[in-house]
């Protein structure tokens, strides 16, 4: 048997009562939302980084990404412009298994997450860091298309969908939170669904 073939580990991402957040629709359709264009990006020369606050700063090429444990999250997005979409099964590589090769330091308290031209957005590490969240390079049992982050994307259910960044390249650990480009945007800074944190006071 090929160990590889299969995502050792199936999870699922707790569900809340009641499952749809407040002032959100179900919708069944996946609309593509994101600001400027979808980039074009290149494996051979693709990178992810986790550096910043920790003790062993990473580096993986695509070839080298790939070799690492995979998992299966099965989760419900919540957009802010109030679409919600249930049960997407998500596949990649747990933030946990990412973070612990960097090893953080106990100063580190935040994460910004980059992403191609110049896209950032930010979260508590405790949030990040979280059993459910993983770096995903194919949803529903298929790579991810261009226009959905492929090669790989960030996804925290618990938060608005604008914190699962696209087209990641860059995890930087910092102690003092930085607003991303949505959350200077006029988003709210924490995004929590079921508080309904959609847009900042000022
Ligand atoms: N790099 C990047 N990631 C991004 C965005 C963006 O503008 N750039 N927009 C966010 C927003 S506002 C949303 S709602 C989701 C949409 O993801 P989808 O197009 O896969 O539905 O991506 C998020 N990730
Ligand atoms: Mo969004």
């Amino acid at each position: 048997m090929n160990m590889d073939s299969q995502p050792a580990d199936n999870r699922l991402s707790p569900v809340r009562e009641p499952r749809l957040p407040p002032g959100q629709v179900k919708t069944e359709k996946w609309p593509v939302l994101h600001y400027g264009s979808v980039p074009r990006i290149e494996l051979a020369s693709w990178e992810l980084r986790v550096d910043g606050l920790v003790a062993e700063p990473q580096r993986w090429t695509w070839e080298a990404f790939q070799a690492l444990p995979r998992i299966q999250v099965r989760s419900d997005i919540h957009c802010v412009t109030r679409w919600s979409r249930y049960d997407n099964v998500w596949e990649g590589v747990s933030i946990r298994e990412v973070l612990s090769r960097a090893r953080p330091l106990p100063e580190a308290r935040f994460a910004i997450i980059h992403a191609a031209q110049g896209f950032t957005t930010n979260l508590p590490l405790q949030e990040l860091d979280q059993d459910d969240v993983l770096l995903a390079d194919r949803h529903d049992e298929q790579p991810l298309t261009p226009e959905h982050g492929w090669p790989l994307r960030l996804v925290v259910p618990r938060r608005y969908f604008w914190k699962s960044a696209k087209w990641i390249s860059r995890i930087e650990l910092v102690g003092r939170d930085q607003p991303g480009f949505w959350e200077r945007n006029g988003y709210h800074n924490e995004a929590d669904p079921w508080r309904e944190e959609r847009f900042s006071d000022w």
